[in-house]
């Protein structure tokens, strides 16, 4: 198959591509969260997820595989380095107790998976302490033990844990490519220059697309109700 797509065609099977979901946590998406915390307005986040909702029903519907990550640190914070926990001026820091749990920490609800994202059961959820999907985790192994080579990348935010995160698969030999409307920023100068950056210089880590463009060439999933 073949996705229309900067800067040049995106070639791809469905049996050898995940769909990859990055951070899409209450923590970033929701007010009382790690990204509000930082002073961002988190409803310019919500944006993707509808489009992202799309691609996931299609992406199950076919098989695909399917990754979600989650950014956070375990309860004693012995795997966020001190750099991360005292960096900038925060209104709660990695760790203190907010209104959705404690900011950023595994097993809380403000870490845990926006509603409307849940994974499946079957779904692989990669815990990853950085801001990269592969550093300290299991993915590349995961992703080989099912003949994955190639990425769609989708999630939050685009200029940090999408852009690492395609840097990440770049280096490591997956081919990936951005679904421009399902990725976010706070910053819709960082969203744009950040995409750019992507297919710029020939596809120099990858390819960008809309979710139109995927879902164009992939069958449609059968709708519930719908006789077969
Ligand atoms: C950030 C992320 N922005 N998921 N994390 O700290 O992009």
């Amino acid at each position: 198959m073949k996705v229309t797509a900067d800067p040049g065609d995106f070639e791809f099977d469905v049996a050898t591509t995940a769909l990859v979901i990055i951070d899409m946590q209450r923590d970033f998406c929701e007010p009382g969260g790690f990204g509000e915390t930082l002073g961002n307005d988190v409803s310019l986040l919500r944006g993707v997820i509808p489009p992202l909702q799309r691609v996931l029903a299609t992406a199950r519907a076919l098989g695909m595989t399917v990754v979600h990550t989650r950014e956070g640190h375990v309860p004693d914070l012995s795997d966020c380095p001190p750099a991360k926990l005292h960096r900038g001026s925060p209104s709660l820091r990695i760790g203190d107790p907010g209104p959705k749990g404690r900011i950023l920490v595994r097993g809380e609800y403000g870490h845990d998976i926006v509603d409307e994202l849940t994974p499946a059961p079957g779904e692989l959820v990669i815990d990853k302490p950085g801001k990269g999907s592969f550093h300290g985790t299991a993915l590349r192994e995961e992703l080989e033990a099912r003949g994955i080579t190639r990425l769609v990348v989708t999630g939050v935010t685009t200029e940090v844990c999408v852009h690492t995160t395609v840097r990440e698969a770049n280096d490591r030999g997956y081919e990936c490519l951005v679904l421009s409307d399902c990725v976010g920023s706070y910053f819709p100068e960082f969203q744009r220059v950040g995409l750019a950056m992507i297919a710029a210089q020939g596809g120099i880590f990858g390819w960008v697309a809309p979710s139109e463009a995927l879902l164009a060439v992939l069958p449609a999933p059968a709708l519930e109700g719908t006789p077969s």
